[in-house]
């Protein structure tokens, strides 16, 4: 089983959406393994942007994320890094097919309400930088049984 990150953003937060997106998840199959609400440091919110360091909107984006409260979450599931990307959309929500969460939820590239790993790697990193490890509930669902064959 695969793990990835994924955190509603300020914007999505404010807009009352947590139990929406997290919502679409569960209703997907995807298990909750680590859960909580934060604000992010300056210091977080630029490493875990690191890779856009350079970037023309990396201040504007470092801004918007400590604005307000996030809610970080760990999912697990089968090819869940894929699946939760496939689930979000694309980056810019104009480009976001409608039923993705960042079609349905977004207009602004600045504000497309979710971040998910893109990748397993990056997905261990993020996973590591939010969560201490004693913050990861393994738990059996008695349900998997109706989700995975
Ligand atoms: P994603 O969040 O889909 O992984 P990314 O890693 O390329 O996309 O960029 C991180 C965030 O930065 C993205 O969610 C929104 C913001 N961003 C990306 N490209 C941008 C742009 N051209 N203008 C403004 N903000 C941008
Ligand atoms: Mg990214």
């Amino acid at each position: 089983m695969e793990r990835t990150f994924v955190m509603v953003k300020p914007d999505g937060v404010q807009r009352g959406l947590v139990g929406e997106i997290l919502g679409r998840f569960e209703r997907k199959g995807y298990k909750v393994v680590a859960l909580k609400m934060l604000r992010l440091s300056r210091a977080l919110a630029e490493k875990h942007y690191g890779e856009h360091r350079d970037k023309p909107f990396f201040e504007g984006l470092v801004r918007f994320i400590t604005s307000g409260p996030v809610v970080a979450a760990v999912l697990e599931g089968r090819d869940v890094v894929t699946g939760v990307r496939q689930m979000m959309g694309p980056t810019d929500p104009a480009k976001a097919p409608a039923g993705t969460i960042r079609g349905d939820f977004g207009i602004d590239v600045g504000r497309n309400v979710i971040h998910g790993s893109d990748g397993p790697d990056s997905a261990a990193r993020e996973i590591a930088l939010f969560f201490a490890p004693e913050e990861l509930v393994g738990w059996e669902r008695t349900l998997d049984i109706w989700i995975y064959e």
